[in-house]
């Protein structure tokens, strides 16, 4: 309904050609696409490791435990706020192999810092 998605390109790491649409939360995934259920809290996702195939579309569906994180991608220029009660959709479709860093952007105590994980896309 009104589905406005931006594509954004992002070629910031030349070894990883990745697109990222971010989803509006209104729309859900498409029958093709996997869904991925992350969950934030203090001080780590689950999964940490999120793995997809080069060429695949997935769909993370973050969601907060406690309170207000941030995931953030700055390989894929995606910065998303994760409010505690809503889910918050991100897709990604990975190019090529290769390793992308994520971690939470919004302060949210003495263990922020180690809030981090990866996204691993297999050839
Ligand atoms: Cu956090």
């Amino acid at each position: 309904m009104g589905g406005r998605t931006s594509i954004l390109g992002a070629s910031f790491a030349a070894a990883l050609a990745v697109l990222v649409a971010r989803a509006p939360s209104a729309s859900a995934a498409s029958a093709q696409e996997r869904i991925v259920a992350v969950t934030a809290e203090r001080f780590k996702f689950t999964p940490a490791v999120i793995e997809l195939r080069a060429g695949e579309t997935v769909v993370l569906e973050i969601t907060s435990l406690d309170r207000k994180h941030g995931f953030q991608v700055p390989d894929l220029n995606v910065d998303e706020s994760i409010e505690p009660g809503k889910v918050t959709r991100v897709r990604v479709t990975a190019a090529k192999a290769g390793t992308i860093p994520f971690h939470c952007s919004v302060f949210c105590g003495s263990g922020h810092e180690e809030m981090a994980g990866e996204i691993v896309v297999r050839p």
